[in-house]
């Protein structure tokens, strides 16, 4: 049903190219021709000739307006930020990763990170989104670079617009090739609808993580000697986006989900300045359930959410994942952020007077593990229902991860929920394949070597950076 050749979104691809057409300093000596002495991106010329069903052809043929450059007046428009997304999509396909500042000037970069930053910052921890009758909400779940499955999601539901919102759950980044402009493209739309698009943050979205799964080194490779300069000012980005929102006073949509009360857990542990991993909490009686007030008082600041200390909340938030047994309980397969039972998100929405939680951050290789929880096939999971309402995991990477060291693939689905009025509570699932083939390129960490689905995260090595 959701076929990507046919969708009736694609059109949408036309004002696209018009606007390049007609965009100024349109200066075709400008663009750099794709590398014909090497084959890197071989796959992107030929991919039309796969008798793939789901295969798209490409869908920007036209020559975007490059190199990118910011309006004179500073006020991105919809013709920007269409024209960006054509730039990156085209560029994904046609340029080498070296040569990104062709299309993004690091000039550019710097102004629409600030921008969005400025943003972000001043958001509080948990964003309330009052939309009115005549609106849909649309929440998408991990993305994790997949720029071509997150083009494809955006014009399939539609995208922004005055009576569609957008509710983000964060990991824009790490394993997938092109975190960069998949994080940059949202950022874009933030900016140019500040109150229609809500970007939360996920665990990904972090030095630690973006360190080991491959972001920092695409950063580095995309804007080579402004990489440092550049990958400094996305960690500065990841620290102001908000961690949760509240959709029609009925939804609460965050990363990982639920935390605890911080007010009465006192852990007396020496600090593990030399120790190794894995500290969590022996007190396991002393957790409780937090509060959507004690969530706002959070300090979301912080590079990498700390897992030991005071300051648990944006951890717990970012890092947490349900469970079937009940109770709250440290997340010791992470090492960082709790599990939480079903008679917690009981009690969670029945305090909170909420009807659904809709979370993200398991793919279908964490869902592989999880004995007792439903496998992430269809991109969504309906993981607890309880008297007041239901716990909701969206998964938005299709086929993912992109980079898999075995010969067999999940070939999961990715989906999208989109909630209506009159109460926005009543989720509506959209599944979608994934884009492919992607195009060639290789990977940004060594994924036959990193370890599957965050677990066991060696969080010693976070002290030095927290
Ligand atoms: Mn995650």
């Amino acid at each position: 049903m959701l076929s990507q050749s046919d969708s009736p979104n694609t059109s949408s691809f036309t004002i696209t190219t018009a606007v390049t057409a007609t965009s100024p300093n349109s200066s075709p000596e400008n663009n750099p021709k794709p590398p014909s002495d090497d084959d890197f991106f071989s796959v992107a010329s030929s991919s039309s000739s796969s008798e793939d069903n789901h295969t798209e052809k490409p869908s920007s043929p036209r020559h975007p307006q490059i190199p990118v450059s910011w309006p004179s007046d500073g006020n991105l428009t919809l013709d920007w930020v269409m024209d960006l997304m054509s730039a990156f999509d085209w560029s994904s396909r046609n340029i080498r990763p070296s040569e990104f500042p062709s299309v993004l000037p690091v000039q550019v970069f710097d102004r629409l990170i600030l921008s969005a930053s400025k943003i972000l910052h001043k958001e509080p921890n948990c964003v309330t989104i009052d939309c009115c009758a005549g609106s849909s909400v649309v929440v998408v779940g991990d993305v994790h670079g997949q720029l071509h499955d997150v083009i494809f999601l955006l014009r399939d539901t539609g995208f922004p617009a005055d009576n569609r919102f957008f509710v983000f759950n964060g990991d824009y980044v790490d394993r997938g090739a092109w975190g960069l402009e998949t994080f940059l493209l949202l950022l874009a739309w933030k900016v140019f609808m500040p109150h229609r698009v809500y970007l939360l943050r996920g665990n990904h979205e972090s030095k630690y993580c973006t360190s080991v799964y491959g972001f920092e080194k695409e950063v580095l490779a995309k804007y080579g000697d402004s990489g440092k300069h550049a990958y400094r000012k996305c960690l500065g980005c990841f620290e102001g986006l908000p961690l949760a929102s509240i959709i029609a006073g009925h939804v609460y949509t965050a990363h990982g989900g639920l935390f605890r009360s911080v007010s009465i857990t006192h852990s007396k542990r020496p600090k593990g300045k030399k120790n190794r991993k894995i500290i969590v909490d022996p007190e396991v009686n002393s957790l409780s359930l937090g509060s959507l007030e004690e969530l706002s008082k959070a300090r979301r600041s912080v590079l990498d959410p700390p897992w030991e200390g005071v300051n648990l909340i944006p951890g717990d938030v970012l890092w947490s994942d349900p469970s079937m047994s009940p109770g709250l309980s440290p997340n010791k397969e992470r090492g960082i952020g709790l599990l939480w039972g079903p008679d917690c998100t009981e009690e969670f929405l029945k305090k909170s007077n909420l009807k659904l939680i809709i979370r993200s951050h398991e793919g279908p290789d964490a869902r592989e593990k999880r004995s007792g929880l439903a496998g992430m096939d269809e991109g969504y999971t309906i993981d607890h229902v309880v008297e007041s309402g239901k716990l909701i995991t969206l998964f938005s990477a299709p086929d993912y991860p992109q980079f898999q060291a075995t010969e067999e693939r999940y070939k999961n689905k990715g989906a999208y929920i989109v909630l209506e009025p009159p109460n926005f509570d009543a989720p509506v699932f959209h599944s979608f394949e994934a884009i492919t083939p992607r195009p060639k390129v290789n990977p940004y960490y060594n994924f036959e070597d990193v370890i599957d689905s965050d677990e066991e995260l060696d969080l010693a090595s976070m002290v030095s950076t927290s």
